[in-house]
């Protein structure tokens, strides 16, 4: 069976990597200052496969204290940016040359299909990282149509040491999405990654050093969110603070912000991101393969996550019957095996919170089309069926994020009632419209409050398009594209009189 010959052989060759574990400062590996350590366990099996460093205050203070000395010294921040840009190509070079390693470590540690963080994820991180090498020694600086007699220049300065703190579901590519636009224009950084996804990030940080980026540019402080996470939000020393996880930490580091010293602070959350198909939409087939997708990709662990079907009454019936056969042939299993779709849940907490909601779906009434367990149980394993409610508007199912393989199916009579659902949330990261006629779909999309709208397709992505959210879903500005360059820079105006 060569499906299992090639499990086995990546079996084979995580055994045989010296995995990356203790935080990374100055340029350096080096333990935590009361020598605190977390079991990494994997949702493939629930096995221990390392124990990681664990950072707390002291720990982000040293790695505070090397970034600004970086900063301030000018060894990186007065770099010229062509060479700032050659340092990142590089770097984009030993990630691709990595890039087998770097899936393994990502799927091993938080449970998505190999197959998946090797042609997305990490492929991904590549073309961040060039994209904004490549741009960093392309921008210029304004001069303002002032008076004959003055000249005044706008120019575009970093931040200072921008403290990163990210989620576990693309550990690599949304740190990368943060580091590489905050690096590429002279900042320096302290990430601290997901207390349930830090490898991939300290192997990045090796690589940095050996690309070139200097001691102290980028360090990595993994540790949990109350401990590290916060001493880096309260930090009298950051400059700003860029955060992508759940509404209730976001809200947490504007607290931190306010508490210490008005840091900037970015947040991209969650989301609740509906479809709307109209009854002209184009191919049903095409759209039961884009719903499924949509919600089972990265096991439903994504923030724009198409969570909610929102179907006009005429199709309802043939699209959900469609539906639920593109989810029948969805294959669940383990993240190694090529002909996995959906892998492990990340933690045994997240498969019980997931779970929590679908009985409490249950409960409310909603309507369980398909699956709803877990599965795979005897491989120790945190694996969930590809899940379909029918439900009502007002039921927790159909506002609160899952976070997991978990789709809400929901109809509408008219393109206002599918307004009116579709806006019917806190969130307003993503959406989708599905119609054939130009008006109806350039007016949906218009209507809906969210960050990204697909119109006939769902998650095309690319590096030079903004990704973030409308409403609760985030702000502060975006991640990706030209735009989140904004993000990491402050203007000045300098006045000469002529
Ligand atoms: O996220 P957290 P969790 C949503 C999703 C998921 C839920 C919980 O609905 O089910 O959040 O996931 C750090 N001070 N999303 O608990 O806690 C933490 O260590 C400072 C949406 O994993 O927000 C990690 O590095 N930091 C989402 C990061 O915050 C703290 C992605 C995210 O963790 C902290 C993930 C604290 N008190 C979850 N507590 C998306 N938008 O993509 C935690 N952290």
């Amino acid at each position: 069976d060569r499906a299992l010959a090639t499990r086995a052989e990546l079996e084979k060759r995580f055994a045989g990597l010296s995995l990356p574990n203790r935080l990374y400062i100055d340029g350096k590996p080096v333990d935590a200052a009361d020598g605190a350590t977390f079991d990494r366990i994997s949702p493939r099996d629930g096995r221990t496969i390392t124990s990681v460093a664990a950072g707390d205050a002291a720990d982000v203070d040293r790695a505070v204290a090397a970034a600004r000395k970086a900063f301030e010294s000018g060894v990186w921040s007065h770099l010229a940016p062509r060479k700032r840009r050659a340092v990142l190509q590089k770097l984009a070079r030993l990630v691709e040359e990595h890039a087998e390693e770097l899936a393994l470590l990502e799927s091993v540690d938080m449970g998505k299909p190999y197959r998946d963080a090797l042609a997305v994820d990490i492929r991904v991180t590549v073309q961040t990282l060039d994209f904004y090498a490549e741009a960093v020694d392309k921008l210029c600086d304004e001069v303002a149509p002032t008076d004959r007699d003055t000249l005044a220049t706008i120019t575009r300065e970093p931040l200072g040491v921008v403290g990163a703190v990210v989620p576990w579901n693309f550990p690599l590519m949304m740190a990368v999405w943060k580091i590489a636009p905050a690096l590429a224009t002279g900042n320096t950084m302290v990430l601290k990654p997901a207390e349930q996804s830090p490898l991939t990030a300290l192997r990045f940080a090796e690589l940095a050093g050996e690309a070139g980026v200097p001691d102290g540019v980028l360090n990595v402080v993994p540790g949990f969110g109350p401990t590290a996470g916060a001493a880096l939000g309260r930090h009298p020393d950051v400059d700003a603070v860029t955060f992508t996880g759940s509404g209730p930490v976001g809200r947490l580091f504007l607290t931190y912000a306010a508490e210490s010293n008005l840091k900037e602070v970015s947040l991209e959350l969650g989301g609740k991101s509906p479809h709307v198909v109209m009854e002209d939409a184009p191919d049903l087939r095409t759209v039961a393969r884009c719903v499924a997708g949509g919600i089972f990709f990265n096991q439903g662990e994504v923030c724009s996550a198409g969570s909610r079907l929102l179907v006009h009454r005429n199709v309802k019936d043939e699209l959900l019957e469609l539906v639920l056969e593109e989810s029948r042939g969805t294959v669940v299993g383990d993240p190694l095996d090529p002909r996995t779709d959906v892998g492990a849940l990340v933690e045994a907490e997240h498969l019980e919170r997931v779970l929590d909601h679908v009985n409490g779906a249950v409960e409310e009434g909603a309507r369980l089309a398909l699956g709803g367990d877990r599965i795979l149980e005897e491989t120790g394993g945190y694996y969930l069926e590809p899940t379909v409610f029918e439900v009502e508007p007002g039921m927790r199912i159909a506002r609160e994020e899952v976070f997991g393989p978990v789709l809400s199916v929901l109809t509408f009579d008219d393109a206002d009632e599918a307004v009116r659902l579709a806006n019917g949330t806190d969130y307003g990261l993503a959406a989708a419209v599905w119609s054939r006629d130009l008006s109806t779909a350039h007016r949906l999309a218009r209507a809906i409050r969210a960050g990204t709208v697909w119109v006939n397709n769902y998650d095309e992505s690319d590096v030079t398009v903004p990704f973030g959210g409308y409403g609760q879903s985030g702000f502060g500005g975006r991640d990706k594209s030209l735009h989140a360059l904004e993000k990491y820079t402050q203007l000045k105006s300098t006045w000469i009189k002529l």
